[in-house]
């Protein structure tokens, strides 16, 4: 039983008392964190916006964090922060964070209830709609910016617990390509790279990335680089990472696949491969060559838009480095052909031995905070601990770690997030859970993905703000917890845990994600087979159980108290190591996670756009992140005054200078911007940061997916946002 006041018994329940038993103590009052305070009165949290994962000093008073700064003993920021980390308090106590369940009414208003009687509704009406439609007639879609223990329960909770099936994430909309990539090419999901190779290589080369925007600490870590490195940067635009580049190769949007057969063409027509390296930890590398011969430099330039000169420049300076490092992020991974464009990244790491050496690697960044936790524990489209839902001895392991009956494991995998929306279309999804994802805003071509919503019986938005465009069409809208309001862990774009604390309570009869799943599992009844998670750490030390024998193996890690004295470990750490060296990286001796120890070429040839500028709709759309103080759909950035003010308030569209003269657009006048699916007004921005024939609108604007086309890679399934066909029209 909890220490927790009666008073607040009564408040969360109105119901059966024995609930309470469920919830585990630190859910009320400060969890761990008076025990964790430093001798300066801070404790390090790790932040909850960007997959870098800085280490944030929450400076404590009465318990509760009053303010935070950026941490120099954490080895990932070494005392640095972006705007949203030093802000990261202001978002929790927004006017309208979601303080009580809210349940719409007869008359469709929504009206606060208890949790009694939102965890009962919750579970009578997914229930009934498992027994009219089927038990796989409910899903989820969930997130990379909970806890790690939090998407592990959750994906357990619903697939082993209410015996559903399909449930996907928003590290579809992010990470799907690198994840898919990875395994197919290295044998599992392991990103190679640890954050000192931004200091250690000599050339970097980014691919569809604009750290100095979206990863402004690893940027940092770019700056500290002290040989002066050569840093090549492939974008339709000239971003603030290419005016800051050594080299800026402004490709036509979607050609990164022939650019980088072209490339590695040259190479191999230079003799500029490391045949070493390929014999021992390669396969498929002839008819890779074979395949990579057509790739002419002619060809490759009249496709790319770059010069002959251009490609035998990159090329030799891929040959000239020592240490040679490639990054790729949304540019490369929001394509229609994202997964063989990643490979072909990879490719041109493994031809020329850069991998598994300082400096070196194939290294996707990742996105969201805790993207890669959703990639390895959620549940979704791999078995939990990154196993095979078909792998009987997989199987075995999680049934039997876990407590779970061998039956109560699906052995089919679930449809990705755009089969969920087809299937709401077609009447087989009739009920929603939605958690800690906006997305009724940050969809591609959203407007299909709204008008659906309105097929479903019931829809169920978990969120911070019942004030979200998705959570504002809720049926139920259950409160949550945010990041410093709760217990748990992040894994970061080097594979560092990291925890986080809970530094503030609360407000109202919110709760965190763990605790609403386990509440969920009580009325749902089958909270017995979740026994075990009975906090955040216990879960954490049921993950550690699920990693054993697994190439991201963390049976070292002893517990929380571990994670927090070592400023975050890295997986894999196997063996108990009280302070494993902070900066690990894969691959040295050369080995990968196939059954034969080696590396895959993986190619096909690159297909057109799918949609390309045509007469009647003649730009390219380009989208993604517009500055370092604005995160996706604004829900929590939009929150502080000093952020709002660190960015534009309305929404714009970047022209080049030569398209605005022609259709006589001035700089700062409304333009109307119109794809074949729907229309917004932007306030004109007239830069040659885009190329003549392209346009720039930030996705962090509620109107930008309006605009956006529905295609996904096939391999990875991960929508296309970066390229479609749009018009564009001063207003008068
Ligand atoms: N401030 C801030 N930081 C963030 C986020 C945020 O919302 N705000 N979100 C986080 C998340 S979840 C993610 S996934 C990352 C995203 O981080 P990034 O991927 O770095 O950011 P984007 O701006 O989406 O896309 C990167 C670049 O891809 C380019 N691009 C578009 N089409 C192509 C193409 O065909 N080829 C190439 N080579 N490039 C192309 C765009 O011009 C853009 O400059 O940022 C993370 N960090
Ligand atoms: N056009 C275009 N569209 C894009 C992209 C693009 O480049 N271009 N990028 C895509 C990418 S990479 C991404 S990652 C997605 C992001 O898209 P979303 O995931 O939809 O964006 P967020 O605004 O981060 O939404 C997260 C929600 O979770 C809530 N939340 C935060 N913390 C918690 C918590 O602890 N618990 C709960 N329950 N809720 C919480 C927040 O209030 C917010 O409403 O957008 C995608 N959409
Ligand atoms: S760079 Fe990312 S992790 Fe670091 S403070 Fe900024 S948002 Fe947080
Ligand atoms: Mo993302």
């Amino acid at each position: 039983m909890t220490t927790k006041p009666k008073s607040t018994l009564l408040r969360l329940w109105h119901g059966p008392l024995t609930q309470d038993l469920v919830l585990h103590p630190g859910e009320f009052g400060l969890g761990q964190v008076p025990a964790r305070l430093k001798p300066d009165g801070t404790t390090t949290v790790v932040c909850g916006f960007c997959s870098t994962g800085c280490g944030l000093n929450a400076h404590v008073k009465n318990g509760e964090a009053i303010n935070l700064s950026a941490d120099a003993s954490y080895p990932v920021n070494l005392g640095m922060a972006c705007p949203k980390g030093w802000e990261a308090l202001t978002p929790l106590t927004a006017p309208d964070r979601g303080t009580t369940p809210l349940l719409r009414d007869a008359g469709g208003q929504p009206r606060p209830v208890d949790w009694h009687d939102a965890m009962t509704e919750f579970c009578s009406r997914m229930k009934a709609t498992q027994a009219r439609h089927g038990a796989h007639s409910i899903a989820f879609l969930g997130t990379g910016q909970i806890c790690t223990e939090e998407m592990a329960l959750l994906g357990c909770l619903f697939k082993f617990g209410m015996g559903a099936l399909h449930c996907d994430s928003n590290t579809r909309q992010c990470m799907a390509t690198s994840h898919v990539a990875y395994k197919q090419s290295f044998g599992y999901d392991a990103p190679p790279f640890t954050y000192a190779d931004f200091e250690e290589s000599d050339t970097l080369i980014f691919i569809g990335s604009n750290p100095c925007i979206a990863h402004p600490i690893m940027w940092q870590r770019v700056l500290r680089n002290k040989k002066s490195p050569t840093i090549i940067v492939v974008d339709p635009r000239k971003t603030e990472t290419a005016m800051a580049a050594t080299r800026h190769y402004a490709i036509q949007p979607k050609s990164d696949l022939t650019l980088l057969y072209g490339i590695a063409h040259l190479l191999l027509e230079n003799d500029w491969i490391d045949r070493a390296f390929i014999e021992k930890s390669t396969t498929h590398f002839e008819e890779f060559a074979r395949f990579a011969r057509q790739w002419s430099p002619d060809k490759v330039a009249a496709e790319t838009g770059l010069s002959v000169a251009d490609l035998h420049d990159f090329a030799a300076a891929i040959h000239n480095g020592k240490a040679v490092s490639f990054w790729w992020t949304m540019g490369v991974n929001q394509s229609h052909e994202s997964t063989r464009a990643a490979q072909a990244i990879i490719n041109l790491a493994l031809m020329t031995g850069n991998i598994g050496r300082p400096g070196t690697g194939a290294n996707s960044i990742t996105g969201q905070c805790n993207a890669m936790g959703s990639r390895l524990y959620a549940n979704i489209s791999g078995l939990i601990g990154g196993h095979d839902f078909k792998n009987p001895l997989h199987r075995a392991k999680v049934s039997a770690t876990l407590g779970v009956p061998d039956e109560a494991i699906p052995t089919e995998p679930s449809w990705a997030y755009d089969q969920i929306v087809d299937g709401i279309r077609d009447g087989t999804i009739k009920g929603l859970w939605v958690i800690a994802t906006n997305s009724s805003h940050s969809w591609i071509h959203q407007d299909a993905f709204n008008e659906i919503l309105g097929k479903l019986d019931f829809l169920v938005v978990q969120d911070m703000y019942p004030t979200t465009e998705t959570a504002r069409r809720a049926d139920l809208f259950l409160p949550a917890a945010g990041w410093g309001e709760k217990e748990g862990t992040f894994i970061n774009s080097e594979r560092r845990f990291g925890l986080v604390k809970k530094i503030r309570r609360a407000p109202g009869i919110a709760l965190s994600d763990f605790s609403i799943c386990k509440l969920v599992a009580e009325y749902w009844g089958c909270g017995e087979m979740f026994a075990r998670w009975s906090s955040p750490e216990a879960a954490f030390q049921l993950i550690k159980e699920l990693s054993k024998n697994q190439p991201s193996d963390i049976t070292g890690i002893a517990d929380y108290e571990h994670l927090d004295r070592a400023g975050g470990i890295q997986w894999p750490l196997a063996a108990p190591t009280e302070s494993p060296p902070q900066e690990r990286r894969l691959f040295a001796d050369g080995k990968f996670y196939h059954a034969d120890g080696k590396a895959r070429f993986l190619f096909d040839p690159p297909r057109p756009m799918p949609e390309p500028p045509d007469a009647g709709f003649p730009f390219v759309l380009l989208t993604g992140r517009g500055t370092s103080s604005q995160w996706h759909t604004g829900s929590r950035t939009d929150k502080s005054d000093v952020l709002r003010q660190l960015s534009p308030a309305n929404i714009y569209v970047e022209i080049n200078p030569r398209d605005a003269r022609r259709l006589r657009i001035a700089p700062n006048r409304l333009v109307r911007v119109r794809s074949r699916r729907g229309e917004l007004t932007a306030t004109a921005f007239i830069t040659p940061q885009v190329q003549p024939g392209q346009v720039f609108i930030p996705m962090h604007y509620a109107e930008t997916n309006k605009l956006t086309f529905a295609v996904f890679d096939p391999h990875s399934r991960q929508p296309s946002y970066k390229a479609c066909a749009v018009q564009i029209q001063p207003l008068k």
